[in-house]
């Protein structure tokens, strides 16, 4: 099994899209092992989009992501890192498909609802600097049963 870190972002919060989007995850069968909104610092903003501070869009990200609460999520299932960036579509929501978040509820690059991590590793990082070890739950899933022969 395999953990990733998700966000809805704060247009997704505004937007009443939570439970919308929480909903994909489940159906897929990700187990929500992590769950919180909260409001995101400077700091963990910074943290965050390290690989991304020389670009131009850096402080209209940092401000976008702390403009309001977000939803942090950790999401497992098999091979759950390419599966949630599926589910959230291309980052732009101009070249996402329909039936993916940002394809159904997006429409410009700057506010495209939701994050996910690229990488197993990308995750972890992520992982720890929203929630604390205690935060992040270990429980039977009974879906997997029916998920994976
Ligand atoms: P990702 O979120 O699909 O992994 P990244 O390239 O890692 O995409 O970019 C991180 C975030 O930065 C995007 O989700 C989006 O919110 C923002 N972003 C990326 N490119 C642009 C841009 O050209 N203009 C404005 N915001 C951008
Ligand atoms: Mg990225």
């Amino acid at each position: 099994m395999e953990k990733t870190f998700a966000m809805i972002k704060p247009d997704g919060v505004q937007r009443s899209l939570v439970g919308n989007i929480i909903a994909r995850y489940e159906a897929k069968g990700l187990r929500v092992a992590g769950m919180k909104i909260m409001q995101v610092s400077n700091e963990q903003a910074a943290q965050h989009y390290a690989e991304h501070v020389e670009k131009p869009f850096y402080p209209g990200l940092v401000s976008y992501i702390t403009s309001g609460p977000v939803v942090a999520l950790v999401l497992e299932g098999k091979n759950a890192v390419e599966e949630v960036r599926k589910i959230n579509g291309a980052t732009n929501p101009l070249n996402a498909a329909c039936g993916t978040i940002r394809g159904d509820f997006g429409q410009e690059v700057g506010r495209n609802v939701v994050h996910a991590s690229d990488s197993v590793e990308s995750a972890a990082r992520e992982i720890a600097i929203y929630f604390n070890a205690d935060e992040v739950l270990e429980y039977d899933y009974l879906p997997n049963k029916w998920l994976f022969e």
